[in-house]
């Protein structure tokens, strides 16, 4: 059997083509065979509330519920983009939500799942910002917000983002070693994988002395990319548009 692992699409009404390729992939022989499918978070660029009456929320909901009534169990897991993203949301789509930090028994192996960006610890002001925007407190205060100031507030983000750094998609800290073997301890699992950092790998590495992997999934500004998992083996690899 085969387990199959996405994250960080930053779908976005700029990119048609990008949403395109997400519903054709998991419309996909590929996608509706697999034993499990994961979405490890940033599946959008922004995410406003679960009430989000937009055409994107709904296009993402009807490929993961086709998914699922497939047969393919469809799990999320939030990023920083989508933190919002809630149960009725997940109702409608189909999806069981997973903490960050769950580990699940992949093709036989017990793999940490993350987002990543947790493990970005030498980036001491995104911390103390995510430390800020996850509390219940703030988040009842965005989403008390009507639509449209929301929508506002999302879009002001965006362009602050893009004047800042010139591009679409942010600059952002790789992983600091010492949190992922903390976090790959502390689990009791040899294997990691995670998204965030946007730098597609497979890395192997002597943990505690015994080997162990993190394999981080790649973004989908210019193309997708998907992890695939079986009993044998391990396949990062593109997906082209066309
Ligand atoms: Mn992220």
């Amino acid at each position: 059997m085969t387990t199959l692992f996405i994250a960080d699409l930053h779908l976005d009404d700029a990119r048609p083509d990008i949403t395109a390729l997400f519903e054709r992939f998991l419309a996909s022989d590929e996608a509706r065979s697999a034993s499990a499918f994961y979405i490890l978070g940033d599946l959008v660029e922004a995410w406003i509330g679960d009430d989000d009456d937009a055409e994107l929320p709904r296009r993402i909901a009807q490929a993961t519920r086709g998914l699922r009534e497939a047969g393919v169990p469809v799990y999320f897991m939030v990023g920083n983009r989508d933190f919002l993203l809630g149960n009725d949301f997940a109702d409608r789509a189909g999806m069981t939500l997973l903490d960050d930090g769950t580990v699940h028994t992949i093709e036989g192996v017990p793999t940490l799942l993350m987002h990543g960006d947790v493990l970005c610890t030498d980036d001491a002001e995104y911390q103390a910002v995510r430390a800020q925007v996850r509390t219940d407190a703030w988040k009842q205060q965005i989403l008390s917000m009507p639509l449209e100031a929301r929508r506002a507030f999302a879009a002001k983000a965006r362009s602050d983002s893009k004047s800042r750094t010139g591009r679409i998609d942010e600059t952002i800290m790789d992983v600091n070693q010492g949190a992922v073997e903390a976090a790959m301890r502390g689990a009791g699992v040899t294997r990691l994988v995670h998204g965030h950092t946007h730098r597609p790998a497979v890395h192997d590495f002597a943990l505690d002395g015994a080997p162990a992997q993190r394999i981080v999934l790649g973004d989908w500004y210019d193309h997708g990319s998907v992890l695939r998992i079986d009993g044998e083996s391990t396949g990062l690899r593109g997906l082209t548009l066309s």
